[in-house]
């Protein structure tokens, strides 16, 4: 099968970098468009010297910007992953997670419409679901997010329907649950728990847990995440619809810290704050749609997971 030519949003960032890496490995064509606010050229430095790889420092949200690359790379799939990805940061600025994770969206549609591109695969987020607590979450439970990023991601996932249903565009839109691995910045108290307590064990600095750390997620490896959005953009077959992008496997965070105890030892005992107020208990999804259209379910162990992101 002949390398596919996909365009990368928010290449340079964690989830991004992972899936040129995956592209690249494939054989596929790829150019990664990053604005650099968050994302960091050092993610690609595997595929800088590549020849079927590509960068370009833009701004997705630039409907001329976005629309001059899309006509002059030509892509069969365009991966959209750049966003606010920070969840604090789109509530207390609203008009740029608007601007970022709802108006690029649109640009990225109308160019796509533009310059027939195929297919559009575009990171939304289990925040769409917001409080349910019908556990396992399929695709079909209701989606009533808690704040602005889960209600902009839902909002994006809708306008691609839309551009579906109107042009046949194929659109994936992968809600991802709470991806980990290499390259996740743990410098923000609101980074993921895994990139947090992570760096701190390997540092030799004890945690802090909020709550009594019963509380669990559904925790799915970057690889597979990557190996996910190759996969949707690049299958020969149609392919369009909104999953999950999930392991079915609940992780608590006394789980999480039992492993990385008995990883590191010496480190002091974790300590114990409030839970942090808003916090949801208990996230876990089914991946059974996504293994129903892929034939792919993210499936690396957590443990090897974790040793991937310890051994970095
Ligand atoms: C994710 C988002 C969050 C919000 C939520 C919606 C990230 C990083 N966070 O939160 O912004 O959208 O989904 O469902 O995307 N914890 C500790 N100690 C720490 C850090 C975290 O105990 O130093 C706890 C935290 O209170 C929570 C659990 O670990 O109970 C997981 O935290 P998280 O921020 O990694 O992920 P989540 O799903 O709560």
């Amino acid at each position: 099968m002949p390398g596919k030519r996909v365009l990368v949003t928010g290449a340079a960032g964690f989830i991004g970098s992972h899936t040129v890496d995956r592209l690249i490995a494939d054989g596929h064509s790829v150019l990664g468009v990053d604005d650099l606010s968050t994302g960091s050229e050092a993610n690609l430095q595997s595929v800088s010297r590549e020849s079927r790889f590509e960068f370009k420092a833009a701004d997705v949200a630039e409907a001329k910007e976005i629309h001059s690359i899309v006509e002059s790379f030509q892509p069969e799939s365009i991966i959209h992953l750049a966003a606010l990805v920070s969840v604090p940061r789109a509530e207390s600025e609203p008009a740029l997670n608007y601007r970022l994770n709802i108006q690029a969206t649109q640009e990225i549609c109308e160019a796509a419409r533009s310059h027939q591109v195929r297919r559009i695969v575009f990171a939304s987020s289990a925040a769409v679901y917001g409080e349910c607590s019908d556990l396992p979450l399929a695709e079909s439970a209701p989606t009533i997010p808690l704040g602005q990023y889960g209600s902009a991601k839902r909002i994006s996932e809708q306008l691609l329907a839309g551009y579906h249903a109107s042009y046949g565009i194929e659109t994936v839109c992968f809600r991802y649950f709470n991806v980990y691995g290499p390259r996740q910045d743990p410098a923000s108290p609101y980074s993921g728990v895994v990139s947090i307590f992570g760096d701190r064990y390997r540092a030799g600095k004890p945690v802090v847990i909020f709550g009594d750390g019963s509380q669990s997620r559904d925790f799915v490896y970057v690889g597979d995440v990557a190996t996910a959005n190759t996969l949707a953009s690049t299958l020969e077959s149609p392919t369009s619809g909104t999953f999950n992008c999930c392991t079915g496997i609940s992780t608590s965070l006394l789980d999480l810290i039992d492993v990385l105890n008995e990883r590191f030892p010496g480190v002091p005992k974790p300590g114990h704050e409030a839970a942090r107020p808003g916090d949801i208990r208990h996230s876990l999804g089914d991946p059974s749609a996504i293994t129903a259209a892929l034939g792919f379910t993210p499936s690396t162990p957590f443990a090897t997971g974790l040793r991937s992101l310890l051994d970095v």
